[in-house]
């Protein structure tokens, strides 16, 4: 199988296999992806992002399906004859500044919640589409990223339900599109299109010789969850690491209470049903961000190292701010957030990266303890998976920060998950999350890293409610 993963900050083709005590993911092509700034908008490079997808899959020789998943709640929309309708804007263009409250003026927060089990972040494709205002009107229907390149590879329309539970527009509950929520808020309930469970066929790719293409957990995150590798009857969490940190527990059904809301978590429908409670944090971004600020993106390696020597906690900021959340110079909005609760900085650049990690850890710390608190399930190992896995510092703070072991690995997460659904897609005997899991425990490398207990991490929180 194919295994295409769209990430904020690459996407890439893996060729995987999956049958009894095997489960291999193989790089055939990685291509860098990140937004493209034209005049007011920030937007995706959504028609280089279908061409290396479809170069990646030539590549990858003699195949049995295709997949693919990517990162939430952008789309394209279509016109009454299928074509797209202008470029995907990048979720970090600034177009829904003021919507949010715009919107909580007709639809309480709590009433919001209460439906969609959503997180509120400014880009959340309700938020997205309110901001269109009257371009709506030309479009007939809404694809998110994976359902687009689906559609222009099978010339099949719909929606498939992981990611659609990231739109805000998805009744969490019941399990359909949220119609009447949609209309008071002024989007068509047309563009919705039908949903699709993970592991449906949606259809063969002409363009490759009729290559079934399965509909996997098209959202990223959905698809990671499914190869976290915990094992039968432990009280887990997971942070899926990578451009954000999405921390948090699955749980059998939706979280919907004033703690949840509260808290700020999110309910996303995950593979086979289940629900992903989490919370999105800030993530590795930062660290990418200032590493593109100072021109340094290869020297990531030796910057963590010397990162690991510097002292802990000197300095630690709220990673969550949503000052980081646009693109820009990263190093002056840290040293703006240190000047707020009485810090500084330190000067030089392992420093400014050792204050990052750290901040990142206390981040996950806040996640996880607030996952566990308001779900009132405890959290006895984290599962690390994604990129962020191969960042030890980030692995062995995260597990000091949060006074439990952590389980790195796998990295490819993402591409894991999205074969292992392919397979079962196309006859493999997986029967569920659990088989799925066993799989990967038996075949993945995981590192674990135990709490060395040797920073006062709840001193370093108390630094930030100054
Ligand atoms: P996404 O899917 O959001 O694009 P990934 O899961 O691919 O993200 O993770 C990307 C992150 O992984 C990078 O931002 C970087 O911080 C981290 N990473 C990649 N390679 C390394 C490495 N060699 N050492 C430490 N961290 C790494
Ligand atoms: C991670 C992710 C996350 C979303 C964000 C937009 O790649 O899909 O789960 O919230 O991107």
């Amino acid at each position: 199988m194919a295994a295409v993963d769209l990430g904020a900050s690459s996407g890439r083709v893996m060729a995987g296999t999956a049958g009894p005590s095997q489960l291999t993911v193989e790089e055939v092509r990685r291509f860098p992806n990140s937004g493209v700034r034209a005049g007011p908008a920030l937007y995706w490079d959504i028609l280089g992002l279908y061409r290396e997808t479809l170069a990646g899959i030539r590549e990858a020789g003699r195949l049995d399906g295709v997949g693919i998943d990517s990162w939430a709640v952008d789309y394209g929309l279509l016109d009454d004859r299928g074509a797209l309708l202008g470029n995907p804007v990048h979720y970090r263009d600034s177009r829904t500044e003021g919507v949010p409250s715009r919107v909580a003026s007709k639809v309480a927060a709590r009433e919001l919640y209460d439906v969609t089990g959503l997180q509120q972040l400014p880009f959340n494709t309700l938020y997205q589409l309110v901001s269109e205002g009257a371009r709506l009107e030309a479009a007939s229907t809404l694809l998110l990223i994976p359902d687009l390149l689906n559609y222009w590879l099978t010339g099949s329309i719909g929606a498939e339900r992981t990611n659609a539970s990231t739109t805000q527009l998805y009744d969490v509950r019941a399990r359909t599109w949220a119609a009447s929520l949609a209309s008071r808020v002024g989007i068509p309930p047309r563009l919705l299109p039908p949903l699709r469970d993970p592991g449906t066929v949606v259809g063969t790719a002409a363009e490759l010789s009729g290559l079934p293409v399965v509909a996997v957990g098209s959202h990223d995150t959905a698809s990671a969850v499914v190869a976290v590798p915990a094992a039968p009857g432990t009280n887990f969490a997971y942070i899926s690491s990578g451009t954000w940190s999405l921390a948090g527990l699955e749980l059998p059904a939706p979280e919907l209470s004033d703690a949840a809301l509260a808290a700020n978590f999110t309910n996303e429908g995950g593979v086979d049903g289940t629900i992903r409670f989490l919370r999105n944090v800030m993530g590795l971004w930062v660290l990418s961000e200032t590493l593109r600020t100072w021109s340094c993106p290869e020297d990531l390696p030796a910057l963590l190292t010397a990162a690991a020597a510097s002292p802990a906690l000197a300095a630690v900021v709220d990673i969550d701010d949503p000052a980081f959340l646009p693109p820009g110079d990263m190093p002056s909005r840290l040293s703006a957030a240190c000047r707020t609760t009485g810090q500084r900085l330190p000067s030089g650049r392992a420093a400014v990266v050792r204050c990052i990690v750290d901040s990142l850890a206390l981040a996950h710390r806040r996640a996880i303890r607030a996952a566990a608190r308001v779900s009132g399930r405890p959290v006895d190992v984290i599962h690390l998976v994604g990129g962020g896995a191969r960042n030890e510092l980030l692995c062995q703070s995260t597990a000091d920060a949060c006074g439990v072991p952590v389980l790195a690995g796998p990295v490819e997460a993402a591409a894991l998950g999205n074969v292992l659904v392919q397979a079962r897609a196309l006859g493999e005997d997986l029967p569920d999350l659990a088989a799925m899991r066993a799989l990967v425990r038996e075949t993945q490398e995981i590192r674990r890293y135990e709490p060395s207990g040797t920073a006062d991490w709840a001193a370093a929180e108390a630094r930030l409610h100054r």
